[in-house]
């Protein structure tokens, strides 16, 4: 019924021609709606009757983690035990206007969230009000970084622990649900991830079921690790992506400018500096990977394990030497592609992977048809991961990506499509098309190629 009320939605938003033009020809025929959620057994204290949904909201997770040069054993079984999403992709990728979006389900022209200093939060629903309307018990643990004056926390969460602004990886001052604040000593992602355990034993231990987002500020800029991971990747070898030493001539203005602006590089000059700041980051990633075995631990224990859809996925990507340049906001693959891997053994067979495009946006009708929720979704964009998952409905052909506000002074648009990929440029104009099938790492630009006259044409059309 929601999901079928979503179709109708996307077809229906007039104002977003984009939308309609993305919709696949299959999506308003194939899009029966997914078998009713499965009733658990029982119903007393540590028998919860519905699923419960943890998510892991990494901040600057890469999408190509599980490739990393090092080894992320819980992060692999947890892709390997449910649904890997190889095309998993944000509709704009900086960390509040993308949190927006997670939260609301809806587009950066309806979140109006469009640069990391956002004056509000969008008048809108969030997913965890959603829960709470749908009688779950809520959370949030980590990095908020959307508008809560003085650390106050959001609506929709029973229980929050978050902080106003981007936070630091050490001894973070934490406010929590009460207006309480408290130093959390150590690594962030640490005191984050034990904080999570006791709210599923808590959740568990009252026969209730719960959405509970664990949001360490991992991977994130400063590249300190924890101390026990600190150096521990600096024997290994580290190869810089085909395109760091890309011609500056050869990007568009912007990004010439991007290049040219220290304060853009984080510091990397050199070979060895973008080395050993790829170490240093996929060393944070180590902090996530403990967490999430623990949170595996803690769910086994608990019998939740079967009954709980657990992802993992990030607000953004992070550049670590492609272009040349360490960023985010761009529409470079390592920047808008981010992991997503999905857990839920009731219903997601183990071993699944799909390449049909999973978007930040999708996540807000996923969990509210996991819920069950009875609220409409309006006129929500997102799709059910779900049913893309188990093969239930089809993938979009195409998303948009949008950064309007790009540091303020540019737009940055994206087409995006399985093969081909187009990006749009202003102030200065410029544009980009990319055969990512032929060339996933963006190293040749085609619109320039009169061979690929016709597509440029056509991805030109489908802009907005
Ligand atoms: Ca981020």
């Amino acid at each position: 019924m929601i999901r079928s009320l979503l179709v109708f939605a996307v077809f229906s938003l007039g104002a977003a021609s984009f939308l309609a033009a993305c919709s696949d020809s299959s999506s308003g025929s194939g899009a029966e709606a997914p078998p009713p959620v499965q009733a658990g057994k029982g119903g007393g204290p540590g028998e919860p009757k519905r699923p419960s949904i943890v998510v892991v909201y990494c901040d600057d997770l890469r999408y190509d983690v599980l490739d990393a040069p090092v080894e992320f054993p819980a992060l692999a079984k947890l892709a390997a035990d449910g649904v890997r999403f190889e095309r998993s992709y944000v509709t704009t990728s900086r960390c509040c206007p993308s949190r927006a979006s997670m939260l609301t389900g809806r587009r950066i022209g309806e979140t109006g969230v469009r640069n990391n200093h956002p004056p509000a939060m969008p008048d809108l629903e969030t997913i965890a009000e959603v829960a709470q309307k749908s009688g779950y018990r809520t959370a949030w643990f980590g990095k908020w970084h959307l508008p809560n004056p003085g650390a106050k926390a959001p609506a929709g969460f029973d229980e929050w622990a978050g902080y106003e602004g981007p936070g630091d990886h050490f001894d973070q001052r934490f406010t929590d649900q009460d207006g309480q604040s408290f130093v959390a000593e150590g690594h962030q992602a640490d005191w984050i991830f034990d904080r999570a355990e006791t709210f599923i034993r808590d959740a568990n231990a009252a026969g209730q079921p719960f959405l509970l987002f664990v949001a360490p500020k991992n991977p994130h800029i400063p590249m300190t690790p924890a101390p026990r991971h600190a150096g521990s990747l600096d024997e290994v070898p580290i190869e810089l992506p085909k395109t760091f030493q890309t011609e500056r001539a050869a990007l568009p203005r912007l990004e010439q400018d991007l290049r040219d602006r220290r304060s853009d590089r984080q510091g990397v000059e050199t070979e060895d500096g973008m080395k050993r700041e790829t170490r240093r980051y996929w060393e944070l990633v180590l902090a996530v990977d403990e967490g999430v075995a623990k949170l595996d631990r803690v769910l086994a224990g608990e019998g939740l394990m079967a009954s709980t859809l657990m992802l993992l996925t990030s607000d953004n990507g992070q550049m670590l030497g492609e272009q040349g340049m360490v960023q985010k906001g761009l529409a470079y693959e390592a920047s808008i592609r981010v992991p997503l891997f999905g857990r839920w053994p009731d219903r997601i067979p183990a071993g699944t992977t799909t390449d049909g495009f999973a978007l930040n946006i999708d996540l807000f009708p996923t969990i509210a048809n996991v819920m069950g929720a009875k609220e409409p979704m309006g006129a929500a964009p997102g799709r059910d991961l779900v049913a893309l998952a188990t093969g239930e409905a089809a993938s979009r052909d195409r998303f948009l990506y949008e950064a309007p506000n790009f540091g303020g002074r540019a737009s940055i648009m994206a087409v995006v499509e399985q093969r081909w990929k187009y990006i749009r440029y202003t102030t200065p104009n410029d544009e980009r098309l990319f055969d990512l099938r032929a060339d996933p790492t963006e190293s040749v630009d085609e619109a320039k190629n009169p061979d690929r006259r016709a597509v440029l044409e056509r991805l030109r059309s489908e802009m907005p």
